[in-house]
């Protein structure tokens, strides 16, 4: 294409968004052209983010849980996994684990984020007693547990259904789904990066059951690897079209690949300039997601904080305890203050707002920091 024909292709797409007019498979790949100048796709995303969000950066106090690192699979990306007699692999007692709530209470967190491996040596019963002792002992936490990899995991331990699965971890205390697991959907990729575990289907039915049962989830993307432009527009289409179905997902959250200690380590991290890319583009296709995050974590602060203005409106939390990012290599911090991360909203023109796992705001006791109750709803209407 010429830089006419370029120019021409970019103003259809403008026009499109600018009439609220969903973007196809085509706009998507597009907009993925190096040809296409990044600042421009930013800031048509940056009118997006305006327009569902307003002027606030959200985030979080949280913290995160991973009980166990020993895994039945070995994804390719992943570099925190462990074999069960490997000295790195572990599996937290319960007094752990409740020390872990402990330390989230004291530090005013209002959630914890709980993944972990799937351990062949450990039933269902074991994951479910986690949630339920944390939610016994720090009920005001909110628990956002397990990926749709590990409900899948559940199901072929339980034998019993998704329905039952999700609900009777809801009974324990799950108050939400994190996201991940999603990776890339198309086989072409999949079957490279994770052949084994839960397959695009399984995972979409999951999320669908959740939503239907009254659970609020997240949804991911891992980019940055071996796929190409048409599977990631591919992936944000199907998650997408599940989205209009019930609704239920509240933020997106793009991933990108941190190669260290991994089986693809030979492959390059993407540059902040693809990280920004697919932000905007993110924002630009799910039209139907209420917020779309930049997790610092993964991005680095400098990057998550420009993300902002590239169709963010969320930067994740304070976080403690991280270590899947880290054990591939992420240089970030451990931990955030609470200043530091409202000040990447500061910075960045937007209002600091604080919120918990479901978008509503929290406000803190003035007197003490750690005690906190539920304000309004931040959701413009009723998600799931
Ligand atoms: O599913 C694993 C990804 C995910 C690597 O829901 C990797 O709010 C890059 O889902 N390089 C887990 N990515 C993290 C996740 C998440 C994070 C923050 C917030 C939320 C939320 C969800 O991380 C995995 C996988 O897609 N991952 N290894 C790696 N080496």
């Amino acid at each position: 294409m010429n830089h006419a024909d370029i120019n021409a292709r970019f103003r259809e797409i403008r026009d499109k968004v600018e009439s609220e007019e969903r973007l196809t498979l085509d706009d998507g790949i597009f907009l993925y052209d190096e040809a296409v100048p990044l600042q421009a796709v930013g800031e048509l995303a940056n009118l997006v983010r305006e327009r569902k969000n307003g002027n606030v950066g959200y985030y979080n106090i949280n913290t995160h849980l991973n009980p166990t690192n020993v895994c039945v699979y070995r994804c390719r990306f992943c570099a925190f996994r462990s074999d069960l007699r490997d000295p790195k692999g572990y599996a937290m007692s319960d007094d752990q684990v409740l020390d872990r709530g402990r330390e989230a209470r004291e530090n005013g967190c209002t959630e914890m984020h709980i993944v972990g491996g799937l351990h062949h040596q450990r039933p269902y019963e074991w994951y479910r007693h986690i949630v339920e002792i944390l939610k016994e002992n720090y009920p005001q936490i909110h628990l956002k547990a397990w990926t749709a990899v590990e409900i899948n995991w559940f199901e072929f331990q339980t034998k019993k259904s998704i329905r039952w699965v999700l609900e009777d971890m809801r009974d324990a205390g799950l108050g939400s789904m994190p996201g991940g697991g999603a990776e890339i959907f198309h086989p072409e990729v999949r079957d490279q990066l994770c052949e084994h575990k839960a397959n695009t289907h399984a995972w979409l039915d999951i999320h669908r059951t959740a939503h239907e049962v009254g659970i609020r989830t997240n949804c991911t993307m891992l980019y940055g690897h071996v796929e190409k432009a048409y599977h990631r527009i591919d992936h944000l289409l199907r998650l997408r079209e599940l989205q209009d179905q019930t609704g239920g997902f509240q933020v997106f959250i793009p991933l990108a690949f941190h190669p260290e200690n991994t089986k693809l380590s030979d492959l390059k991290k993407p540059s902040a300039l693809m990280d920004l890319r697919t932000m905007a583009i993110s924002r630009l296709m799910l039209d139907n997601v209420q917020h779309i995050k930049a997790y610092w974590i993964m991005l680095g602060i400098e990057t998550a904080q420009t993300a902002l203005a590239y169709g963010a409106d969320d930067n994740d939390g304070t976080v403690r305890h991280e270590l899947i990012y880290h054990d591939a290599g992420a240089t970030t911090p451990q931990c955030l203050s609470v200043d530091s991360i409202k000040q990447l909203s500061i910075e960045a023109g937007r209002d600091p707002i604080e919120r918990n796992t479901i978008y509503e705001e929290v406000v803190r006791d003035e007197s003490d920091f750690t005690k906190w109750s539920v304000g309004k709803s931040l959701e413009p209407v009723s998600a799931v």
